[in-house]
């Protein structure tokens, strides 16, 4: 959270966190095309295969009121790919809430579980408290045939009090569910800070 008080601006980030392939890209593609333009910014995605550089996709939406402030929610992506994990600590680093977008398929189960090990870690290391810290779930690709079953998948990664969303992101499915519930959380969470 960061208060720009001579702009009235209060500006909230929330990180799209999940393994390579499970649909953060198409989350934000799909919030991006449906948003009015006076809302929203640009999509900018970076693409590079050096870990050096960044590689996200960022979009900006200006939405609500908090305590007389413009809210301006700053969405970013993380690359999934195992070896980027010095982006992904860098793109968690004064993130107010996180949505990790798991893939259904059996079969990416163990990049399910890695990846949300490793956003725990990143949490932990950056001093949040996984107890209140906002974290909204998104099982994606519900869709698709050989989709696990929703039971197995709460099992499987220990969501456990935590608030999940079904959805199939490339139809747009589920996807403004999951960003309306932690845009709500983060809010909440922050007006209990301010
Ligand atoms: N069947 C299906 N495919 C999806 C869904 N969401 C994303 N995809 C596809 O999965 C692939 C990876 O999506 P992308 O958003 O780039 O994943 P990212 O690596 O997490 O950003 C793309 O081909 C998407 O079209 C979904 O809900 N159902
Ligand atoms: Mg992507």
């Amino acid at each position: 959270m960061f208060i720009n008080w001579g702009l009235g601006e209060l500006n909230l980030k929330i990180v799209y966190y999940g393994p390579a392939l499970s649909g953060k890209t198409t989350n934000l593609q799909f919030i991006h095309a449906r948003t009015p333009p006076n809302l929203r910014g640009r999509l900018i995605s970076l693409k590079t295969q050096q870990e050096r550089t960044l590689f996200f996709d960022f979009l900006q939406l200006e939405i609500g009121k908090v305590n007389n402030l413009k809210p301006k929610f700053k969405l970013y992506t993380v690359p999934g790919q195992t070896y980027y994990a010095a982006s992904r600590r860098l793109i968690l680093q004064g993130t107010d809430g996180i949505v990790f977008v798991a893939d259904s398929q059996a079969g990416r189960m163990a990049e399910n579980q890695e990846s949300w090990y490793t956003m725990e870690q990143h949490l932990i290391e950056q001093g949040h408290n996984l107890a209140t810290f906002p974290i909204i779930v998104q099982f994606n690709k519900r869709d698709l045939p050989h989709a696990l079953p929703l039971s197995d998948m709460r099992n499987q990664l220990d969501v456990t009090g935590r608030t999940c969303f079904e959805a199939a992101a490339a139809k747009g499915a589920g996807v403004f569910d999951t960003l309306k519930a932690t845009m709500n959380a983060v809010v909440a969470q922050v007006r209990k800070q301010m």
